[in-house]
């Protein structure tokens, strides 16, 4: 599959005009054609399954230890350098708590999407989606990776801020058979250099995925994605005084939303040469095609992920009522503040409260944007309304329901100001040679498209003039405030507001403003149309203190194997992965 859409990627890299060997949208001749969905089954039968907390495991070798580092037999490709409590950038303050361990194994396990339709996945722990990663601020945390697929393979904590080494870089993979320890030290950025911690942007709803190169669409697709939830003072403040609902109890459910496509053998199907974007005819809550969901009569926080490939969704539950948005992506909102309808696109999350209090004893949670291609949605219809998940509401009123209303104050913001901003670029995304650039370069793991200087504010213009394609653009390492956003699906809680996703629609554009902090990279930003992405829609940038150049420059082997955790001669070893 991989050396598929590798050959493809390298053709594609050096040829001067189009390729004349697919045709954008045929199916390969890898995949088999699809069929649509030959299965029975009855919709709203199973309870949704609730993606529980991955448990600490005692880790050994210790990590950061020489057994444990890069080369080793335990943990072929090491760990952070930043672990190490006397690397420059590591201080005092980052380990508030004890370091917790957790071990994830990337392996192959049977799951049944559909009732009594077996289907082969990809998996974290076994399970899909994946368990959930509990993350506290001040808590330094390690998960022991191993990868036991036949792919390489990368782990992606989508929102977060951490080293470039724990991102999931496409190319600082966990190879076959091998381990890697990611360090997220679960800290916040400072209000300046060296100053306090801001809290203005901690994180609440991450979640993570596979991010290998080229492969990310057919990894993510085949089922290595799962939810992260993390709490600060603040935010554990606003549970214990019972304005949210505890993270940690039955009325704040993680909900992971995606589109899934299954071969008559219940095999997934999956067209490496899609490079639409892959759109599947089975709608999935947390692993299972349309649960139902048992709820009692009262307010539930849902942390709502849009974990599609390609899909673009329209939120809204059937009997009108409208949502309470905590959160964009991983932030939570200055106000909580009523929304009757919440559009995602692929990585996007919504936070937010559904009031059961009066609600019907059945009503459901819908999808209302229309979309037949990859490309992009056809738009909303709202006399088309896709059923997703179907709550059925039991019990009497509580009396010690949580207290979150329409204006509850939640997390200040704090807007980056003009004044601020150090350096502005621009990048326009479009089409060519068959696959995806952003300013004419298709991507390259090797190549640093920017060099922020650390700590320093920047303003990016980002704008898609090839029609008809959509682009939700991902920023790694920070959250980023979009101030101009142009497009037919802009709204308030995006602009002037955190996010690590911004929706580039045909013909949009959109401008943010963005802090480098902390750590120095490579890190990358591209498309999350996985598809897009994995046809090189994507690009690096490494952030360095003024005048260090990027450790990218043209060849893998200039980055050090301490941040890429790649041993050198693996690299020299492998031209397909590491030319
Ligand atoms: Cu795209």
């Amino acid at each position: 599959m991989n050396l598929n859409r590798r050959n493809f990627l390298n053709a594609a890299a050096t040829a001067a005009v189009a390729l004349p060997f697919i045709k954008i949208g045929q199916t390969s001749a890898y995949a088999k054609e699809f069929h649509g969905f030959p299965f029975q089954f009855t919709p709203f039968t199973r309870e949704l399954p609730i993606p529980q907390p991955l448990g600490g495991t005692p880790l050994s070798p210790a990590p950061g230890t020489p057994a444990a580092s890069v080369g080793s037999e335990a943990v072929f490709h090491g760990i952070a350098p930043e672990f190490s409590p006397s690397h420059p950038t590591h201080r005092p303050d980052w380990d508030v708590h004890t370091l917790k361990t957790h071990t994830l194994e990337m392996r192959k396990a049977v799951h049944e999407y559909v009732p009594g339709v077996y289907t082969e996945c990809f998996t974290y722990n076994g399970l899909v989606p994946g368990p959930l990663i509990r993350a506290r601020f001040g808590q330094p945390m390690v998960v022991r990776t191993t990868n036991n697929l036949d792919v390489e393979t990368s782990v992606h904590l989508h929102g977060g801020h951490g080293p470039a080494h724990s991102d999931g870089h496409p190319v600082f993979y966990v190879m076959p058979g091998m381990t890697r320890d990611y360090y997220y030290p679960h800290i916040v950025p400072r209000v300046s250099p060296g100053g306090a911690f801001d809290f203005s942007e901690s994180p609440s709803t991450m979640w993570y995925h596979d991010h290998g190169n080229d492969v990310t669409g057919h990894n993510v697709a085949h089922g290595l994605a799962g939810m992260c939830k993390f709490t600060d003072p603040l935010e554990e403040n606003l549970m214990s005084t019972n304005v949210l609902p505890d993270a940690d109890g039955p009325y704040d459910v993680p909900l992971v939303l995606q589109d899934q496509a299954l071969n008559a053998d219940g095999s997934i199907f999956y067209d490496p040469l899609d490079h639409d974007g892959r759109l599947g005819n089975l709608f999935i809550a947390n692993g299972i095609v349309q649960p139902k969901f048992t709820v009692e009569r009262r307010k539930y926080r849902f942390r709502l992920l849009d974990g599609a490939t390609a899909r673009f969704m329209t939120l809204r539950l059937s009997n009108g009522q409208p949502f309470l948005q905590l959160g964009n992506d991983s932030w939570l909102l200055p106000n909580a503040v009523w929304r009757p309808e919440i559009t995602l696109s692929m990585a996007k999350r919504a936070d937010v409260i559904i009031d059961f209090t009066n609600a019907p004893d059945e009503l459901y949670l819908e999808n209302i944007m229309q979309q037949t291609s990859g490309r992009g949605p056809d738009g909303i219809d709202r006399t088309k309304p896709i059923r997703l998940v179907k709550f059925v509401v039991t019990g009497t009123r509580p009396t010690n329901d949580v207290t979150v209303t329409g204006g509850t104050p939640l997390r200040p913001n704090i807007p980056i100001r003009d004044s601020e901003i150090t350096a502005r670029r621009s990048f326009r995304f479009e089409r060519s040679n068959g696959a995806w650039v952003i300013n004419g370069d298709f991507y390259s793991p090797f190549r640093a498209d920017a060099v922020p200087q650390l700590n320093q504010a920047e303003e990016w213009t980002l704008e898609n003039k090839s029609g008809g394609w959509m682009h939700p653009i991902h920023m790694h390492l920070e959250a980023h405030q979009i101030v101009q956003y142009t497009g037919k699906f802009r709204a308030d809680v995006w602009l002037n507001r955190k996010s690590d996703t911004a929706i580039l629609e045909d013909n949009g554009k959109v401008r943010l403003r963005m802090k480098f902090r902390t750590f120095s990279g490579p890190f990358s930003f591209h498309c999350h149309n996985n598809e897009h992405e994995d046809m090189r829609m994507m690009k690096n940038f490494d952030p360095r203190p003024a005048g260090q150049p990027s450790v990218l420059n043209g060849r893998f082997w200039n980055v050090p194997q301490e941040i890429s955790g790649i041993p050198l001669s693996v690299v020299r070893r492998n031209p397909e992965l590491f030319h």
